[in-house]
This record gives C-alpha cells, structure tokens and sequence, in this order.
C-alpha cells in the first residue's frame, strides 16, 4: 500500500519482502566486492562522516575536502562503479512514472550505516531536481526526520524498517531529511549489524 506523507512523498512499507531484501542484500554485497565501503569527509573541515558509502551506477556521488560531486570512478580504487542491480532498476521503473519520469537512473548511493552512525539534515540538491529520488532500506530501524525546502522549518519523524521504500519528488524533491539514529540490532539483515540505505537517481 502506497501513502503519502507530503505532497511528494510516497512511502511503501516492506515493500521488499524478506526473501527479496536478502536477495537484494545479497546482489548489493556481491558488487561492493567491487567497490569498497568507504567513509567520505566533510567539505572544507574533512571530518570523516558516521556513515560508510560507495556507489553504482555510471555516476558515484562522493564527499572530500574539496566538495561534494558526482563522479564515473571509485576515489580509492579508481575503478569504475559497479552496475546498479537488476532489482532496483525494476524498482524505479515501476515507481519513476508516478512522477512523470522515464529515463532510468544514473547512480545508486549505498549508505551503511553501523551502531552509532547518523547522518545530518540535509537537501540533496547535487543533480537534477526533475527526476524524484528512490530510496530502499535494509536492516536495523531508522528515524527519518523530514523537513520542508527550508532548513529552519518544522519536521516530523518516520520510522524506517528493513524493505521500505521512500520516494522523493515534485514538490517534496528539496525537502530537507535526515537519519537521526538507528536502533541498533533491531535486525538480522546484515552480518555485522547495522542499516543499508539505496538512493536510486538522475543526475543530469
Ligand atoms: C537514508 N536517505 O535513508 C538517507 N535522500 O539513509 C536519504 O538521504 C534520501 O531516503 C533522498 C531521498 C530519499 C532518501
Ligand atoms: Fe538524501
């Protein structure tokens, strides 16, 4: 069942059964083989940040001291990313229409997020605002704090579970959004412990 959470704002719950995040989980580690997890720093202070990221697709976005950017190459490997799985690209073709797109996306960004890991209040503002942007989440619960297109405005939080799907886009494609915490080992997912995130989007 699909709701809407703001105009813009789609949220499908365990929209990935279980049997198919472990199959997703399982095609996600295959290509991180390839392309490693790795933490990006902040620009300008180049503090590590909490969550580990790497990317697929033929674009990467990535963080260091001199800016954020998409780019076709690992920083540390300089490989290029790995493809975007099979069941993703399926994903954004059934959702991407309900917002009158079509082409399929350029990047997915991988977020890993382990005990203690968040992330800050943020727009994703470094590609295309016309495409909406597809997240899929696995593993342990998150709270999602979700915020208008201006910074200081009011939020409200979401919890998000191992499956869900979030989509951004028309209006809501500049809101502000953040990961306050996880629950760590709320999950079984993921050996180790700990939170996926999947962001399908265009970038140009
Ligand atoms: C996360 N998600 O769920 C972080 N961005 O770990 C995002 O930053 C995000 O879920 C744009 C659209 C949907 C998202
Ligand atoms: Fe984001």
């Amino acid at each position: 069942m699909r709701l809407e959470i703001a105009p813009g704002i789609l949220l499908w719950r365990e929209k990935f059964t279980r049997i198919e995040q472990e199959k997703l989980l399982h095609a996600v580690m295959v290509q991180v083989q390839d392309a490693p997890f790795y933490r990006p720093q902040m620009p300008g202070t180049g503090k590590a940040f909490s969550v580990e990221e790497t990317n697929f697709g033929e674009l990467g976005w990535v963080a260091d001291k001199s800016g954020y950017r998409y780019q076709p190459i690992h920083p540390i490997t300089g490989k290029a990313w790995p493809a975007i799985p099979g069941s993703l690209l399926k994903l954004w073709e059934e959702i991407a229409p309900s917002y009158q797109f079509e082409d399929p996306p350029q990047c997915c960004l991988v977020n890993l997020y382990r005990a203690g890991a968040r992330m800050g209040l943020h727009q994703d503002k470094d590609e295309t605002a016309a495409a909406p942007v597809i997240s899929v989440s696995l593993g342990d619960e998150a709270v999602f704090r979700i915020g208008g297109s201006e910074r200081r405005g009011a939020t409200k939080s979401l919890k998000l579970q191992s499956g869900d799907v979030v989509a951004f886009g028309g209006p809501a494609r500049l809101a502000y959004h953040g990961i306050d915490r996880i629950a760590a080992g709320s999950s079984t997912l993921i050996p180790g412990g700990g939170r996926i995130n999947l962001t399908l989007r265009r970038v140009t």
